[in-house]
């Protein structure tokens, strides 16, 4: 699905339209890690360090996010100022696009209304840092993010260094194989784990090059079928992962933290992400940051393969 221009809901940039139209390498960048998931003002030179990323590989970025009810594709610089800065900004997932639409509300995208929105556009490659998934403790409170549903029925690739080790990784990895998504290893035999290289359980493909995964999402077209999303996971490099033992340590203060506080839903993640970055002294934010950034740059490199067949 190529954006005709003429969509009256989406507003794309005028660079990410053109790209478009041409047919040129396009990368989606979500916005929640920006405005939720990341500590000020770091969040801000992220942003656009990001967008520097996928352009030094040739390739243009669109970061996502709804302003004033509006959905963009690719934001000017005071509107990533906006994203990483605005007091109140709402984290929206797919579910929450249409009161934001009708209320003129604005907020961050997560991993679901990101890849919907992108989808959407005509834009088949996006990077993230670590996925939502199925959290810890879910027999009781079934907080599963709707990343997992939207990925199940969108025809996205997504590149991820897994999902957020702050969750049931071994159940996540479950659902997405029930739901039909399919999991691809970056030159890896084992599943990410976010800040770390390796969660140290198995993935079932791997590909070594953004060409196979180019051909993995023709075939995904060729075949038909579900329109389900294909997860790049792509782990971080093992010397800039987080010290293993420091991340149990602090990951295991940080639930305990949320279970007394009571801190449950959409407030959940950020909460987790933050305690970590506080408790680890700031090395789980290098380890996000730098997951971040080689998924972005794969991300780029994927995007060029997919546009030129
Ligand atoms: N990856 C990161 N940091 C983040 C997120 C992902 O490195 O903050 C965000 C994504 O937007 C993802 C969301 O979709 O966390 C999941 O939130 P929840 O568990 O409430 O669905
Ligand atoms: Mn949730």
């Amino acid at each position: 699905m190529r954006s005709t221009g003429t969509d009256p809901v989406l507003r794309p940039s005028d660079e990410v339209a053109q790209a478009l139209a041409d047919g040129a390498p396009v990368v989606a960048l979500e916005s929640t890690i920006i405005s939720h998931g990341l500590p000020q003002p770091r969040n801000l030179e992220v942003a656009r360090e990001l967008e520097g990323v996928v352009r030094e590989a040739g390739a243009v970025p669109a970061t996502i996010a709804v302003l004033d009810g509006v959905p963009r594709i690719g934001l000017e610089e005071p509107e990533l100022e906006r994203i990483a800065t605005e007091p109140g900004l709402r984290k929206l997932s797919q579910r929450d696009l249409p009161m934001a639409a009708a209320l003129k509300a604005s907020g961050a995208t997560t991993v679901s209304a990101t890849s919907f929105l992108a989808a959407r556009a005509g834009i088949r490659v996006f990077a993230t840092g670590g996925l939502g998934g199925v959290h810890r403790g879910w027999t009781e409170d079934q907080d599963e993010s709707a990343d997992l549903d939207t990925l199940a029925r969108t025809r996205i690739t997504v590149v991820c260094a897994g999902v957020k080790s702050i969750l049931d990784v071994p159940a996540t990895l479950q659902r997405l194989e029930t739901r039909g998504v399919s999991v691809a290893g970056f030159r890896t035999d084992t599943f990410p784990g976010f800040y770390l290289h390796s969660s140290g359980l198995p993935v079932d493909w791997r590909i070594e090059s953004p060409e196979e995964a180019a051909a993995v999402m023709r075939g995904q077209d060729a075949l038909g079928g579900q329109e389900s999303a294909l997860i790049v996971a792509n782990p971080v490099p093992r010397e800039l992962q987080l010290d293993p033992e420091l991340h149990d340590r602090v990951l295991a203060e940080a639930l305990a933290a949320a279970e007394r506080e009571g801190v449950k839903g959409q407030a959940i993640t950020p909460f987790l992400l933050g305690y970590l970055v506080d408790g680890t002294g700031g090395a789980s934010l290098e380890a996000n940051l730098a997951a971040v950034r080689g998924n972005t740059a794969l991300a780029a490199r994927i995007a060029l393969a997919w546009a030129t067949p």
